[in-house]
């Protein structure tokens, strides 16, 4: 018998505002799980929250720089959003059916044929529009844009929601489960400085490292001196990528844990102390028992 594998992945939700993001949000999560750091968020996408099954995880982000340029900053926001955009598994593009096509949903299409990453057309509201109208604004948005799925929701009542989750499952690729079910969980910062640390990596080592790197932080806690220490174990699945990312001694490991720490300051807003491990894991994508002592948990 064949056991099938966890599949877990990140999902874009973008869209202008009071299309109803937040609505939809607190639907798919109810009080299960909402992950939402209030504290600034300097990475580029903000966690919206996580959905867990028991076969699947889908974390849910903002991408807040999607929107219409205002200033040279609005410029680079831009840039950054398209970067964010072309590493999810999907792009959930939320619409309003009341409004109709105007300028804003165009400026969004318009960023999105610069990415390959699939885009779902999510028609939110049908609930205050007759069915000829959700008929004919389909027709407009799909003369605009290759959607990868069109699907109907009223956020606020819940209807076709299931739906929509279950289309999404389809584009997740097998991973390991980044946040434990059922729990809050009072660290959201951990999952997004172990995403820090892995988009370092990622970035200094260019091809030879594949992304299916894990980052777990084993520890993290304020010390009496009021730095943050971080314990992060880099889990790779060959000896050779252990090379690769310690470097000649040390020097690429040790450019990470820099480069990283610098982000994680201006994220958690105080001084951090962060000791980097590489641990060769073989094939842990495909271990279950493994990825529970990533360090996924607090
Ligand atoms: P956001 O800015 O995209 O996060 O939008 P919000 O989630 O804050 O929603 C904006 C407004 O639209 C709120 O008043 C919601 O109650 C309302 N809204 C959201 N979804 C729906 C829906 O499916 N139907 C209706 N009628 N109203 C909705
Ligand atoms: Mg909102
Ligand atoms: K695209």
């Amino acid at each position: 018998m064949t056991q099938s594998k966890f599949r877990s992945g990140f999902v874009a939700i973008i869209g202008r505002p009071n299309v109803g993001k937040s609505t939809l949000m607190n639907h798919l999560i109810g009080q299960k799980i909402a992950i939402m750091s209030d504290k600034p968020q300097t990475t580029r996408n903000k966690i919206h929250g996580v959905y867990t099954t028991d076969t699947s995880q889908i974390v849910f982000l903002d991408t807040p720089g999607i929107h219409k340029p205002q200033s040279k900053l609005g410029d680079y926001m831009m840039k950054t959003a398209e970067g964010a955009l072309k590493e999810v598994e999907a792009v959930l593009f939320l619409i309003d059916v009341a409004d109709g096509l105007g300028g804003g949903d165009r400026f969004i299409i318009e960023q999105l044929k610069k990415v390959d990453t699939p885009v779902f057309l999510v028609m939110n509201k049908i609930d205050k529009v007759q069915p000829e109208q959700l008929l004919a604004t389909i027709t407009q948005y799909k003369d605009l844009y290759p959607f990868a799925e069109i699907v109907p929701i009223s956020a606020l009542q819940g209807n076709n929601v299931e739906t929509l989750l279950a289309q999404l499952q389809k584009y997740l690729p097998e991973g390991p489960q980044y946040y434990p079910a059922d729990q809050v969980t009072d660290h959201p910062e951990q999952f997004v400085v172990s995403e820090l640390i892995r988009e370092k990596i990622l970035h200094m080592t260019r091809e030879e490292i594949p992304h299916s790197i894990a980052v777990g932080i084993e520890d993290m806690r304020v010390q009496e001196n009021g730095v943050v220490y971080i314990g992060a174990v880099i889990f790779v699945e060959r000896d050779s990528q252990k090379g690769i990312i310690i470097g000649k001694k040390g020097a690429l490991l040790k450019e990470v844990g820099k480069q990283a720490r610098r982000d994680i300051e201006a994220l958690l807003g105080s001084r951090t102390f962060l000791e980097l491990w590489v641990k060769v894991k073989k094939d842990w994508r495909n271990q279950e028992r493994v990825l529970k002592d990533f360090g996924f948990r607090h």
